[in-house]
C-alpha cells in the first residue's frame, strides 16, 4: 500500500556553525558559535521518535562521510593542508537536512507508475556542491526495487536543492496529484538556488502529465528576507497549502491555476498584517511538516521557535480554535539544527511508496532509533568550537563515528561515498 514516509537526515557527527550559506540568516548570524553534535542528533532522533508515536512510517539516511577527502582530492589539496574555507566545506554535515536531498514523485503522478526520485545537485553553495554523490549512492541502495526509479543530478549551472522546492497536491497521497515546482529568479541580495531549468528538466525525467505541474516563482521578498528555500515559506500536504502571504511572485495566478487542476484544494494563507515574513523565518512557522498521521487528524510539526515567536503563536492558537484543515499542532525541539536554517521540514525528505519495497536498513523503529542515540551518545563529539576544525583528533573521532554507526546498521557498503 502506498503510504507517506518521512526519511530523516541523521545530524552528523562533523555538525558545525561555520556560517557557510549567505542567504540564510540563522546560519550566517550563528557563524563562529560553539556546537554540539551530540546534542543535535539526539535532537533530530528525538523528532523522529515522535513521528513514530503519531503512527507515522519513517525513515533515515545515514550522514555522509566527512571531511569530503575525495572532493577535496579532485581540488588537487587535503585536508591538513587545505585553506581554511576548504576545510569547512569539505567537513559540513550539511546533509542533513534531507529536503534537499532530492525531488520525488511518487508513481501515482509518473507516466510510467514508478516513483522517481531525482538527486539534487546544490551547485549554489560550495559546502552543498559535493553531498550528491553520497547522497546518490544511498538512495541507489534504499530505492534498488523496480518501483523507484533514480535519476543522477541535473547537470551545472542549473541549481537544483531538492525537495524544499517541490510541493505535491492530491486528493490522498495514493491518488495522482499536482506537482508544484518552485523556482527563484532574483532574492534582491541573495542568490536565487533554484533554477527553473532545472526543475523543467526534473519534470521531464520523471515523466510528470505537463497538465497536472505547475513551475511557480517565489516572491523575491521572500529570498531577499532570507527564505532561501520555498519551504521556509510555505508547505503542502495532501488537499492542503499553508502558505505566507508573500510566499509567491504571482500569487493570485498561482492559486488559480491550483483550483483550476485540484478543485477541492484548501489554501490557507497567512496575511503578513498577522505574522510578517521576517516572524516566519525567524520562527520556521512554515518550516513544519504537515503531516496526516493513520487517526487522520491533519498535523503541522513546528519548532519550539514558533511558539517563542508571539505573532506565530497567536496565529496556531486562532487557527486551531477556527474551523480550518489543520487540526493539530505538535513542537519539537531541533535547536541545533535551527541555528543553522534547518526546521523540521528541511530534516526529511517525503517519499510516497510500499513501505515494503524499500530496504528495510532505511527504515526505523522506536528500537532501532535507541541503538542508533546509544550510538550517538558514546561516539559523536560533545561540542565544535570553530577553531578545531583541523584538529586531527577531532577528526579521527568524526570519522570513527560514522564507522561504528554503519556497522551497527549493515550499511559498510556506504563507507567511500
Ligand atoms: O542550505 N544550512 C542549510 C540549511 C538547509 C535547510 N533546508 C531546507 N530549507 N530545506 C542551507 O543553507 C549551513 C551550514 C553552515 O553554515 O555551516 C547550511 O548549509
Amino acid at each position: 500500500m502506498l503510504t507517506e514516509i518521512n526519511f530523516d537526515g541523521l545530524i552528523g557527527p562533523s555538525h558545525n556553525f561555520a556560517g557557510l550559506s549567505p542567504g540564510n540568516l540563522a546560519a550566517t548570524a550563528n557563524a563562529g558559535r560553539v556546537a554540539h553534535p551530540r546534542r543535535a542528533a539526539l535532537e533530530g532522533l528525538a523528532k523522529m521518535r515522535a513521528n513514530l508515536a503519531l503512527g507515522l512510517t519513517q525513515g533515515l539516511f545515514v550522514p555522509l562521510a566527512r571531511p569530503d577527502h575525495r572532493w577535496l582530492e579532485s581540488l588537487s589539496v587535503d585536508f591538513t593542508t587545505a585553506a581554511p574555507h576548504l576545510r569547512a566545506q569539505a567537513l559540513s554535515a550539511s546533509a542533513m537536512w534531507a529536503a534537499n536531498a532530492a525531488t520525488v514523485s511518487p508513481a501515482p503522478d509518473t507516466a510510467d507508475s514508478r516513483c522517481h526520485l531525482s538527486a539534487a545537485n546544490l551547485v549554489t553553495m560550495p559546502h552543498r556542491s559535493h553531498e550528491w554523490p553520497g547522497t546518490l549512492a544511498q538512495l541507489r541502495l534504499a530505492f534498488a526495487d523496480p518501483a523507484f526509479v533514480v535519476h543522477g543530478p541535473v547537470p551545472a549551472p542549473f541549481g537544483d536543492e531538492g525537495a524544499a522546492n517541490h510541493m505535491r497536491l492530491c486528493a490522498t497521497h495514493d491518488a495522482p496529484g499536482v506537482e508544484v515546482f518552485v523556482y527563484g529568479v532574483t532574492g534582491g541580495p541573495f542568490p536565487a538556488r533554484q533554477h527553473r531549468e532545472a526543475s523543467a528538466a526534473i519534470a521531464r525525467a520523471h515523466r510528470l502529465a505537463p497538465d497536472r505541474t505547475l513551475f511557480v516563482q517565489q516572491s523575491e521578498a521572500a529570498i531577499a528576507a532570507g527564505a532561501f528555500h520555498n519551504d521556509v515559506v510555505a508547505v503542502a500536504n495532501e488537499r492542503v497549502l499553508f502558505a505566507h502571504e508573500h510566499a509567491f511572485a504571482d500569487r493570485e495566478g498561482f492559486y488559480a491555476d491550483l483550483r483550476e487542476r485540484l478543485p477541492e484544494v484548501e489554501i490557507v494563507e497567512v496575511p503578513a498584517s498577522q505574522v510578517t515574513l521576517a516572524d516566519a523565518i525567524a520562527s520556521y512557522l512554515f518550516n513544519a511538516q504537515l503531516v496526516t498521521p493513520p487517526d487522520g487528524v491533519m498535523t503541522l510539526i513546528v519548532p519550539q521557535e514558533a511558539r517563542e515567536t508571539a505573532s506565530v503563536w497567536a496565529y496556531l492558537q486562532a487557527m486551531l480554535a477556527g474551523n480550518g484543515p489543520v487540526r493539530r499542532v505538535e513542537i519539537v525541539d531541533v535547536r541545533q539544527s535551527m541555528a543553522n536554517g534547518g526546521g523540521p521540514a528541511c530534516l526529511r525528505l517525503r517519499v510516497v511508496a510500499d513501505p515494503a519495497t524499500i530496504d528495510p536498513r532505511f527504515l526505523v523503529d522506536a528500537a532501532k532509533l535507541d541503538r542508533i542515540a546509544g550510538i550517538v551518545a558514546e561516539h559523536w563529539p560533545e561540542d565544535i568550537a570553530p577553531d578545531a576544525i583541523g584538529d586531527p583528533a577531532l577528526i579521527a573521532t568524526i570519522e570513527n563515528a560514522r564507522r561504528v554507526l554503519l556497522e551497527a546498521l549493515d550499511l559498510v557498503e556506504l563507507a567511500y561515498t
